[in-house]
C-alpha cells in the first residue's frame, strides 16, 4: 500500500514542524515569554510558514479547529502525553484523545510517543498499531514519536539505539518517525536507512546555541532526513521568526 497521507505537510518534499505540546510534558517552565500563550505560537507558525503544527487536544480545540490558522497550515494532533512529575523508569505514555476524535478537530495527522526499550514498550506497540490503522482508515497520516527510554537502557542517544527506534518505526507501519540526534551526520545517515520508506524527522531537543542546532539541522538533512520537528530551539530563542528563518532555509534551499 503506498499513501499519500503526509502530502499536506510536504513542500517542495520537505517538513518543517513546529511542536508545542511542551506545557504537558515539561511544564509552563519550558513556555518563555510570549510562548506560553497558544495564540502567539499559531502567529508564529503562520509566519514562519511552518508545514504543520504539533498541538495537543486542547490546545487545538481552543485556538486551532475553526479558526484562520486551520487554513494556513495542517494539524498533527499528538494522542498521547505524560508530565514529568512522576519520576517513572520505565515511562508510559496514555492516550487521551481517540483518531476519529483528532479527525473531527482538523488533524490531518495523529502523532504518539513510543518509550523504545521501556517495561512499556508492549502496551505502547499495541496502542500505536490501532491507531496506524485507524488513522489509515480515516485516511491521515499516523507520526511516531520514537525514543529509546527505559531502565534496560543504557544509551537513549546511542546510534545504536536510534537506529533501532527507526526501524521499529518503519515494522510498526509509521508514516513518519519523529527522533532524536545521534551525533553525526553519518550515524543520522544510517537511522534514516534503517527507517526505509518511512519519513523522518529530527526532534529538535533542548534549547542549544544557534550555531551548534543549525549545524545538526544542516547534518541531518544531507543525511537524508525529510525535515525538522522544533519547539524548543524556536520558542525559547529570543527571536523565534529569526531563528525560524535561518533554519526554513536550510531546509528548503
Ligand atoms: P523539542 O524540539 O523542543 O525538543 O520538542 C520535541 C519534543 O518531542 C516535544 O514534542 C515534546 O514535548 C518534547 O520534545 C519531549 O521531550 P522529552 O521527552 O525528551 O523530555
Amino acid at each position: 500500500m503506498n499513501n499519500n497521507f503526509l502530502q499536506p505537510f510536504l513542500r517542495k518534499g520537505k517538513a518543517f514542524f513546529l511542536a508545542y505540546d511542551h506545557g504537558f510534558e515539561h511544564g509552563p517552565k519550558d513556555l518563555i515569554g510570549k510562548s506560553i500563550d497558544p495564540e502567539y505560537i499559531l502567529d508564529l507558525a503562520e509566519k514562519g510558514e511552518y508545514t504543520g503544527i504539533i498541538l495537543q487536544k486542547g490546545i487545538a480545540e481552543k485556538y486551532y479547529t475553526g479558526t484562520k490558522y486551520q487554513k494556513k497550515f495542517p494539524l498533527i494532533l499528538k494522542l498521547n502525553g505524560k508530565t514529568n512529575i512522576p519520576q517513572i523508569p520505565d515511562p508510559y505514555s496514555p492516550i487521551n484523545c481517540s483518531v476519529d476524535y483528532a479527525k473531527k478537530l482538523g488533524a490531518k495527522a495523529v502523532g504518539y510517543t513510543i518509550y523504545l526499550g521501556s517495561k512499556n514498550e508492549e502496551r505502547m506497540f499495541a496502542d500505536f498499531g490501532k491507531i496506524q490503522e485507524q488513522a489509515h482508515q480515516l485516511k491521515i497520516a499516523a507520526i511516531a514519536w520514537i525514543y529509546p527510554r527505559g531502565s534496560a537502557v543504557e544509551d537513549e542517544a546511542s546510534p545504536e539505539m536510534t537506529a533501532y527506534a527507526a526501524r521499529v518505526g518503519l515494522e510498526l507501519g509509521a508514516d513518519m518517525i519523529k527522533i532524536k540526534y545521534c551525533g553525526s551526520e553519518e550515524t543520522f545517515r544510517k537511522v534514516v536507512q534503517s527507517a526505509g520508506k518511512t519519513k523522518v524527522v529530527l526532534s529538535g531537543g533542548p534549547k542549544i546555541g544557534d550555531e551548534e542546532i543549525l549545524k545538526i539541522i544542516e547534518s541531518v538533512m544531507k543525511a537524508g532526513v525529510t525535515g525538522i520537528a522544533v519547539g524548543r530551539n524556536v520558542f525559547q530563542h529570543q527571536d523565534p521568526l529569526i531563528m525560524t528563518e535561518k533554519i526554513k532555509k536550510i531546509i528548503f534551499d
